[in-house]
């Protein structure tokens, strides 16, 4: 592949040596492409996942749970090794034929349900527990207004930002100017509205913190992509505030380590199936969201 000006050609083709990080597991089909059944542990919840920003959300959502008192949260978190093609084995792409991480099974149902896409599997738990989404209409529709702005908004920064300044095979100008401009835009909505309000959906800490934390705390407060200085992520003061608030929890301590395969050895947890599987940690080294891409 070289920079110069690429002409379409009449039909697009798979193009395998087409080069970048992710080239080796993207493929334009979807789909199964090997039989692997998933492995069932003792608890009511069975997740399928890795400790990048997206699994966080999944992984902290249990954490947060379980340390205010809802017992039947309990869960097995099994590793989805998605460099290694997890994902596309039958039993994963059963529950998810998106063939992404997180992907959980709810197997406190009569029928086991599962459950595809972070967004989508913190509305089903929080509407479960009766936690972390206010009840009260407005309230309920500002938090999921600021959950789905995360599922609608991330792409553009791992996806688009991520990509073409850490990840692809050369630095092209057109598209790092292109989403860095959107970025920057995206940290300050958020820069904004946490000079207004504490949490993010303006009543209290809640499912729209915790999707929105891995991303754009791990932007501000880790130097996700080596892009720190490039974004000058100082600027946004406010998020930083919130982004240290929100890492200081103990549930989101232990939640933000759980999948993890990268980083800290003493902020790997990379499979958890007892609250006890912790106690091997440090959890005082734990100082942030994670630099993983997503
Ligand atoms: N919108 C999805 C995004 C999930 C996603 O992009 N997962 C990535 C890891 S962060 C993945 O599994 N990638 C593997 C692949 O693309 O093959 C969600 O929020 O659950």
């Amino acid at each position: 592949m070289s920079d110069k000006e690429y002409t379409p050609p009449k039909v697009w083709t798979w193009d395998k040596e087409s080069g970048g990080r992710f080239a080796a597991i993207n493929r334009p089909i979807a789909g199964p492409t090997h039989d692997k059944e998933l492995p069932v542990g003792k608890h009511p919840f069975q997740l399928y996942s890795l400790g990048t920003p997206n699994g966080q959300k999944v992984t902290i959502m249990f954490e947060e749970l379980l340390a205010a008192g809802h017992s039947g949260a309990e869960y097995d978190a099994w590793l989805i090794n998605i460099g290694q093609g997890d994902q596309f084995g039958s039993g994963f792409v059963a529950i998810n034929p998106n063939s992404k991480i997180p992907a959980l099974v709810d197997r406190s149902e009569k029928t086991p349900v599962r459950i595809f896409e972070s967004g989508a599997i913190l509305v089903h738990l929080a509407e479960k527990f009766g936690a972390f989404l206010p009840s009260e209409r407005g309230a309920r529709a500002e938090c999921l207004s600021w959950l789905f702005w995360q599922m609608g908004a991330t792409p553009f920064l791992g996806g688009g930002f991520g990509h073409f300044y850490a990840y692809a095979p050369a630095k092209y100008e057109y598209p790092i100017n292109r989403y860095a401009m959107e970025v920057k835009r995206q940290l300050d909505v958020l820069d904004r509205r946490l000079a207004e309000v504490e949490f993010i959906d303006g009543n209290a800490y809640s499912i729209a913190d915790m999707v929105i934390w891995p991303w754009y705390g791990g932007l501000v407060k880790s130097n996700q992509y080596g892009a720190a200085e490039f974004l000058a992520v100082h600027e946004y003061r406010n998020v930083i505030r919130w982004a240290d608030q929100v890492a200081a929890r103990p549930g989101v301590k232990r939640g933000r380590i759980v999948n993890r395969t990268q980083g800290e050895l003493s902020a790997q947890l990379h499979e958890r199936h007892d609250a006890s599987d912790f106690d091997t940690k440090t959890q005082d080294k734990i100082a942030g969201p994670s630099a993983a891409g997503g």
